[in-house]
């Protein structure tokens, strides 16, 4: 396969006046007619006419009404054609039911709906399916079924017809088109400018009482772009769709946003507040690439991180107003944590701005998303926010209707506030996860912190130089008190010392505070030093990176057989959990330990090499520890959480049964389970409902809960996917892999959903202990079923194959049986370049 280098960029030949489109809908040979109005591009150095197009059957295409015979591969055409605007007319033939990739126009429940980005678009009709040409759109659909949807504003229907014009330039990834039997809950929303905006959440019928909540987050949403960014919305109607066979979370269409189901329907009988919230973080998200994605939109692929990075970094801030910023930054830098940087520190670390890859599908990656977010959030640090704004500001005045690069967002950066970018760019350009030490140092009423960087050798990159690192700090006094309040310490050197002076007594330092930069923070400290932080910091994320550093202090010392700091970390944890000043999902995430990958890789960094066996048993010993020691704490502290209000998905809610089912599952290693059947038993949402299944899982008492919900919920797929992914994720490591086995022969598996799928192998993949046992059972059904599912959809199989992506973290046997697997994988018949690229750079 082909590797595509970002220095080979060259500006199209030809440019799209406009683009009319029609649809003759039929399920296995649906019929797209093309008029597509080209022009020479004055900036071209070629006039090479080449149009992209994959698994299309051409019936017949003119050039200014001529028919013309073009030369056709499995990449695309190419034609004669005049040096001159000209009508580019063409028919092709498609099979949207047998399409399983779920790329291009496809069938999902008997229902049409396409997905574009990437390169989807070109398995629709021929077109130049790039991001920088970007053209108006009419479609006209003809089908008999009741729903006919397509961007942009509806102009004209009839019987069994409809046209849409989108008048906004778009690229072709963002091209859309719906149809089916569909459902809609309606609602409008007011811009400041007092236009009448239509809102319509289209769903299977039976689901209307799932689209409240969606609903609500999309006029939140509306309303935070205006206020917070200026930005307002722009067509006549703005729709959502929620699809059943969906590749990934949602995609933002111009004013026509599909939805796998997961991602937007929710009820409390059915959905947890995790749900919920994530919910609420994806509908922002797609409606904010409006104008971060979808007005302004990427040049190329490899600026894909310029509506990524920023769209996340947008969603995350709007979360992080409407909930608990504390608890929104904590949940956003585990996540960080857990998938960015364990890609950053494997064979799949990349670039934000990466200079090649082969299948673009494989880089919408947690760099491009979440280190794209993260180093825009170090950005924002630098410049303040009122600069920030002033450079957002002119960034959509200077690119409206482009297609930008991360060079002209940092320009404007630079042009906003005289600041120079050049080092900053680095975040761009470096792969890997700088390693920040600090040393301090205390004399005559100074203190000084001395901080030095390094960023590991990443695969084609060895050497990397110094980045600008914003080190937010402040101090605290020995009673506590701040002495120095929060600061940004601008690094740029390999190393480099900060001085503060004029201090009564030696302080304590709160360093990287809000976790102000995606790198890993080592400093020495004492136990007591790091209780401490936990009960005064004042900073928030300090204050729950205390308590995770003493945590991991204690596995680490478990594992390797030293004596665990444990009556520092239980006295600690125990006196923040009373803190009743404390937010109760402050609380909740204090409580939990670090997870079993987290600490293998925090082994690894250590020079000792992670058995996932003895890390699980270790934290179910600390576990175990935990819940004795809070024994006494455990029934006062649950009925305090007892919500007598009727539910709402909001975060106070929330916060209070995360905490109650933290508290529940330590209450559950010390009564077997009983107080968990009765939550169950009386549960009457989905978060109390599954909280307690795990719990009677994790006490191997969860048999007649888990009859009891299967025969609830059997015909609701997403509670279902649920009680899939809840049987893998608490089996016992040795039985993990034989529970996915067994499962993916269970009537409702069906290996062509990406949500069922991943709920049994996504689940086997993140459950440590069970897929790296050491009989390596869970390497080869991993391998088996990425093999089975690659030749119908390779993308969905490609990232699941990530889940080998730690081989280098693991003991000879281990790496010997993963590379065994991947091996199987790569020789495997016909393997997709999906798959094929991911295999072939965890083996490299
Ligand atoms: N921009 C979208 C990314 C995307 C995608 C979405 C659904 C299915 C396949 C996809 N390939 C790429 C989603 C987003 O970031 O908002
Ligand atoms: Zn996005």
């Amino acid at each position: 396969p082909q590797t595509i280098y970002l220095s080979d960029y060259t500006p199209p030949a030809y440019l799209v006046e406009d683009v009319h489109l029609t649809f003759r809908l039929a399920p296995t040979a649906t019929r797209v007619i093309a008029r597509i109005n080209f022009r020479p591009n004055p900036e071209a150095k070629s006039r090479a006419f080449f149009l992209h197009g994959e698994g299309l059957k051409l019936i017949w295409a003119t050039v200014d009404g001529q028919i013309v015979q073009p030369g056709i591969d499995e990449d695309g055409l190419t034609a004669e054609v005049p040096d001159a605007p000209f009508t580019w007319e063409a028919e092709v033939e498609i099979d949207p039911a047998g399409n399983t990739r779920l790329e291009g126009l496809y069938l999902s429940n008997g229902m049409y709906c396409t997905q574009c980005e990437a390169e989807g678009f070109r398995r629709i009709t021929y077109y130049p399916d790039r991001p920088d040409v970007m053209a108006p759109f009419t479609v006209r659909i003809e089908g008999e079924e009741p729903v006919l949807l397509s961007n942009g504003n509806p102009t004209d229907h009839g019987p069994g017809w409809a046209e849409w014009t989108d008048p906004w330039p778009k690229p072709s990834y963002l091209f859309a088109l719906v149809a089916g039997d569909l459902v809609a809950r309606e609602d409008s929303f007011t811009t400041r400018n007092e236009r009448e905006v239509a809102l319509k959440l289209w769903v299977r019928p039976g689901d209307e009482h799932k689209t409240e909540w969606a609903m609500e987050s999309l006029k939140a949403s509306m309303k935070w772009d205006e206020e917070v960014y200026g930005r307002e919305y722009d067509l006549d109607i703005f729709q959502i769709v929620a699809v059943s066979d969906f590749n990934m979370g949602a995609m933002e269409n111009k004013g026509l946003n599909i939805f796998n189901t997961s991602a937007v329907l929710a009820s409390p009988d059915t959905s947890t507040d995790a749900n919920f919230a994530r919910i609420e973080g994806i509908v922002a998200h797609e409606y904010f690439h409006n104008w971060t994605g979808n007005r302004i939109t990427c040049r190329d692929w490899f600026q894909l991180s310029l509506k990524e990075g920023l769209t996340v970094f947008r969603d995350q801030s709007f979360s992080a107003d409407l909930r608990s910023a504390a608890v929104q930054r904590i949940e956003d830098v585990m996540a960080l944590r857990g998938r960015q940087f364990r890609e950053d520190n494997g064979p799949l670390a990349h670039q934000v701005q990466p200079d090649s890859f082969v299948e673009i599908n494989n880089f919408y990656t947690a760099t491009i998303y979440e280190k794209g977010a993260e180093v825009i959030r170090m950005l924002h640090t630098l410049v303040g926010p009122d600069d920030y704004r002033k450079a957002l500001d002119l960034y959509f005045d200077r690119h409206d209707g482009e297609a930008a690069t991360i060079d002209d967002w940092l320009n404007v950066f630079e042009d906003a506030t005289g600041r120079d970018l050049g080092q900053f760019k680095r975040w761009y350009k470096q792969a890997g996860t700088p390693r920040l030490s600090v040393e301090e140092q205390w004399e005559d009423g100074t203190y000084t912190l001395t901080f030095t960087q390094d960023t590991p050798p990443t695969p084609g990159q060895d050497e990397k130089a110094p980045l600008v690192i914003p080190i937010v700090t402040g101090l605290l006094g020995p009673n506590g008190d701040e002495v120095v309040p929060s600061q940004v310490l601008e690094m740029t050197e390999k190393t480099q010392s900060f001085t503060f002076a004029g201090l009564g007594a030696k302080p304590v330092p709160s360093i990287l505070r809000g976790f102000s930069a995606p790198v890993i923070l080592t400093r020495e400290a004492s136990p007591e030093e790091r209780a401490f932080l936990l009960a005064n910091d004042t900073d928030p994320f300090n204050r729950w990176e205390a308590g995770r550093m003493l945590a991991k202090e204690v596995l680490t010392a478990m594992v390797t057989g030293k004596e665990p700091p444990l009556d520092a970390y239980l006295g600690a944890l125990a006196t923040m959990l009373r803190d009743d000043s404390l937010e109760p999902a402050f609380r909740a995430l204090a409580l939990h330990l670090p997870g079993e990958d987290d600490m293998a890789q925090t082994l690894h960094d250590a020079g000792i090499t992670p058995d996932p066996a003895r890390i699980h048993d270790a934290r179910e010993t600390l576990l175990q520890e935990v819940a004795e020691h809070l024994q006494d704490s455990l029934p006062r502290l649950s009925a305090e959480m007892v919500i007598e209000a009727p539910f709402a998905p909001d975060a106070e809610q929330a916060g209070k049964r995360a905490l109650a089912l933290a508290l529940l599952r330590l209450t559950t290693r010390l009564d077997g389970g009983k107080a968990a059947a009765k939550v169950y038993a009386e549960a009457d949402n989905m978060t109390l409902s599954l909280g307690a299944l795990g719990c009677l899982l994790d006490a191997e008492a969860g048999e007649a809960a888990l009859a009891d919900f299967e025969a609830r919920w059997a015909g609701d797929a997403l509670v279902m996917d649920k009680w899939f992914m809840m049987q893998v994720s608490h089996a016992a490591p040795e039985k993990a892999a034989d529970v996915a086995a067994r499962l993916a022969e269970h009537p409702a598996f069906n290996m062509k959903n990406p949500n069922r799928f991943r709920s049994v192998f996504g689940a086997l993949a993140m459950h440590p202990a069970g897929f790296h046992h050491a009989s390596g059972a869970g390497y080869a059904l991993m391998a088996d079923w990425i093999i089975r599912l690659d030749p119908l959809n390779p993308q969905i199989a490609a990232r699941m194959s990530g889940a080998f992506e730690t081989i280098g973290r693991y003991d000879a046997d281990r790496q010997g049986m993963m590379r065994e697997a991947l091996e199987r994988i790569a020789a495997s018949e016909g393997l997709s370049r999906d798959t094929g690229e991911m295999v072939g750079r965890i083996l490299r």
